[in-house]
């Protein structure tokens, strides 16, 4: 998009570019209205200890709470005591720059975001499988020529809805498009072929496809030959899934499986998406592997037009996991446990390699350890409001109330901010320069078109007063740049030799080509739309079959908790809500949380329409009134996530998490449904 500051204020306007054509979603075109809400934080609060009650406070007064308060607790506690919790929201300068603080200015192991919430299965499935993680591996526009497109647990008619026009395009073209979702999306109501799974038993059907495929005769076995290693535990492992096993547990009958399968099998460019449906699991790594398997079996990773791809979520969920504010890694994709990569980067930070940290825990468990014994006492948090958005969020919020302080940066008093000691007023989308790498791997500019309300300072600026305080303010001040441009140009170095190595592009390079696509070593060299043409990212150039099985989700039904929940989003509200929830129009779209339920067993608990509802797992409860909609399962309720309070969708999930990804299983759990 593009914005136009005049007397009436600002207003955003579509900008044609190659990955939307101009196209933008609703929360897009409302977005200016947030920049001079009366509910913008414009000054620092900090907690009076006398009545408990946050009061407006002067930058230096609360900068130096802050710091007297980070060395106390980090002289009686360790270093480790502090932890820093980021988010895929913020530009790459400012992920990078979040990674750097809490390794260079607290040295703590303990910085996690919340992409653990998000894409971490998708990308552990990926660098095991393929060596890289980058969601497409592809421009998006492959999507509007794909002959088969099949969408595993995405609804990107209301998520991203400037994708769509990709999809409209794919059908035109004579394409088909097959999702995967327990409810009929607006997604799945444009599908040539719904397969309506019960939630959880992903996996099965993608093995159930790969049999089918295997006995049929449509893998591809000179590319498996060629191209991959262990497809022989593989084959072995999906015998056993014939395609009536795979009905009886996910409900989806064998004519679909078998219809899915030859679509996949049978066409020429063909298309495997996963997104949050088949990620969010306990066993969400597992069940990307499952697809990735079925995609590689077929031949299409870096087959022109064909391939694998992961529905990258937030705004800069893709660069958010690239340059180091997750627990295990470095700048550049580096693991942060490779001598040769602390070395590099240490060298860019000019400190010892033996000074920075080792790896820290995924987001969940360093949320749930906050104010344990061993825990961290403190934590500063940037772009992320968890106790909306964590599961059991009941017991966050209470993880969080133990601290000894709680620092909270954001542009509104987001419900993580209402519980901080301090909380400090940023800059937001408009108000500072930077970049962000989408789906693809292209990386984009984001211009400031004014600075910020006075009295607000931007991330970048607030590390770097951090920093001052924590240690000698010359070296931090060198150490910290605030000028976005600067931190650009230091990431760059600091990727060079990485995974995704941004060494040659710099922002005028974006500028002339819109955008530029890691890895991208060298100035005058060419970026990388396409990956896998000719090798994988892994150590032999193949990519990697993993065999994966079944298992049952963390929690399952029983006589008490009888029903599945599963959770997801609506097109007019975004994430925990602290934005959209302050649009009036948004407001309007969707006003409140809801508890979507099938007729047939809204009809068996004696519920009308609109009637209230609990919705109880062991965990807690949510209260919303109820939505009858006959494109759900009956044995399957939904709700959005979007609210806080008594519709807190997270009051009732599962923190089950993924043993590799550190992923937790939003979207599936064991309720009750009953009348509030
Ligand atoms: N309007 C809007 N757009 C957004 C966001 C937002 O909050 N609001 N958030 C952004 C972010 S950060 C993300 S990560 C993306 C997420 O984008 P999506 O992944 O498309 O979003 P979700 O609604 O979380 O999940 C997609 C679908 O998964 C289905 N599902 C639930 N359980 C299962 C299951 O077990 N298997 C399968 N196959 N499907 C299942 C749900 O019914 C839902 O329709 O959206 C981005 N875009
Ligand atoms: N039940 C359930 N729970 C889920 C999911 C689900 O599908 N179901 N999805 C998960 C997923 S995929 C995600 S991504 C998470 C998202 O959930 P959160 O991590 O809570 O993400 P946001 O709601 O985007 O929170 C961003 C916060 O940062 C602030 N902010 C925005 N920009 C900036 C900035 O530049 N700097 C600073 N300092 N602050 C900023 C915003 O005002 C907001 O308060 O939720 C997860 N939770
Ligand atoms: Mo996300």
């Amino acid at each position: 998009m593009t914005l136009r500051e005049d007397d009436t204020g600002v207003s955003v306007l579509p900008r044609q570019f190659p990955t939307n054509r101009g196209g933008l979603c609703q929360k897009g075109w409302t977005s200016a209205e947030l920049l001079d809400h009366p509910d913008r934080l414009t000054t620092p609060l900090l907690r009076d200890p006398v009545s408990g009650e946050l009061r407006p406070a002067t930058w230096d007064a609360a900068l130096d709470r802050i710091a007297t308060s980070l060395r106390a607790i980090q002289s009686s506690s360790g270093r480790d005591a502090v932890a820093v919790f980021g988010g895929g929201g913020l530009t790459n300068e400012k992920a990078y720059a979040l990674g750097k603080f809490a390794r260079v200015a607290l040295r703590t192991r303990n910085i996690d975001y919340n992409g653990r919430f998000c894409m971490s299965s998708a990308a552990a499935a990926g660098l095991r499988a393929f060596g890289v993680d980058r969601g497409l591996p592809f421009p998006l526009a492959d999507l509007g020529r794909a002959d088969t497109l099949l969408l595993v647990g995405a609804n990107p008619a209301e998520t991203m809805p400037p994708l769509v026009r990709w999809l409209t395009e794919q059908r035109r073209g004579g394409g088909q498009l097959i999702v995967v979702d327990p409810r009929v999306t607006a997604t799945a109501r444009q599908a040539d072929l719904h397969l309506q799974p019960l939630p959880g038993t992903d996996l099965a059907v993608a093995n159930a496809l790969l049999h089918i495929a295997l006995t049929e005769g449509w893998v591809d076995q000179a590319y498996v030959a060629e191209r991959t290693s262990g497809f022989d535990a593989v084959r072995r492992s999906v015998a056993a899934w014939w395609p009536a096993r795979a009905e009886q547990l996910s409900g989806v009958p064998v004519a679909d499986l078998e219809a899915t399968a030859r679509a996949l099998g049978t066409g020429g460019r063909v298309i495997i998406l996963t997104a949050r449906g088949a990620e969010q699991h306990a066993k969400g790594v597992d069940t990307v592997t499952a697809y990735v398997n079925l995609a590689l079996a077929l031949g299409l990773p870096g087959r022109e037009g064909s391939g694998y791809g992961c529905l990258t979520g937030q705004g800069n969920g893709q660069g958010g996991r690239e340059h180091g504010q997750k627990a295990d890694q470095l700048p550049g994709y580096r693991r942060i446990d490779d001598p040769a990569a602390r070395e590099h980067v240490a060298g860019v930070w000019g400190v010892p390699a033996d000074d920075l940290p080792g790896p820290g825990v995924p987001a969940y468990q360093l949320l749930d350890s906050l104010g344990t014994p061993d825990g961290p006492r403190a934590l500063l948090v940037f772009g992320s409001n968890p106790v909306v958005s964590a599961p059991r969020a009941a017991r966050i919020e209470g993880r969080l109330r133990d601290l000894d302080l709680l620092v909270v940066a954001d542009l509104l008093l987001s419900e993580t901010a209402a519980l901080a000691d301090v909380v400090l007023p940023t800059a937001q989308w408009a108000e500072e320069d930077g970049t962000m790498t989408n789906l693809e791997g292209r990386v984009l500019r984001r211009r400031a078109l004014r600075p910020p309300p006075p009295g607000v300072r931007t991330d970048l600026a607030i590390l770097a007063d951090l920093a001052a305080r924590l240690g000698d303010a010359e070296t931090a001040a060198a150490r910290f740049p605030t000028d976005p441009a600067t931190v650009f140009a230091e990431l760059r170095r600091a990727s060079a030799g990485g995974v995704a190595d941004y060494a040659g592009i710099d922002w005028a390079r974006i500028d002339d080509a819109d955008g530029v696509f890691w890895p991208c070593p060298s100035a005058d060299g060419p970026d990388t739309p396409r990956l896998f043409a000719d090798r994988f990212g892994t150590p032999d150039g193949r990519a990697r079959f993993h065999a994966v099985d079944h298992r049952p989700a963390a929690e399952e039904v029983c006589a008490t908790y009888p029903l599945h929940f599963t959770t997801g989003r609506v097109l007019a509200q975004y994430q925990s809500g602290t934005q959209t929830r302050r649009v009036a129009a948004l407001r309007r779209a969707a006003p409140e949380a809801f508890v979507e339920l099938h007729p047939d067993l809204a009809a068996r608990l004696g519920i009308d329409d609109g009637d209230p509802v609990r919705v109880t797992s062991r965990r807690g409860e949510l209260r919303a009134p109820a939505r009858l909609s006959s494109g759900i399962r009956p044995d399957t309720v939904f709700a959005p996530f979007h609210w806080s309070g008594a519709g807190r969708a997270n009051s009732v999930t599962n923190d089950a998490v993924d043993p590799i990804s550190g992923m937790p299983e939003f979207k599936i759990c064991a309720v009750r449904v009953e009348k509030a």
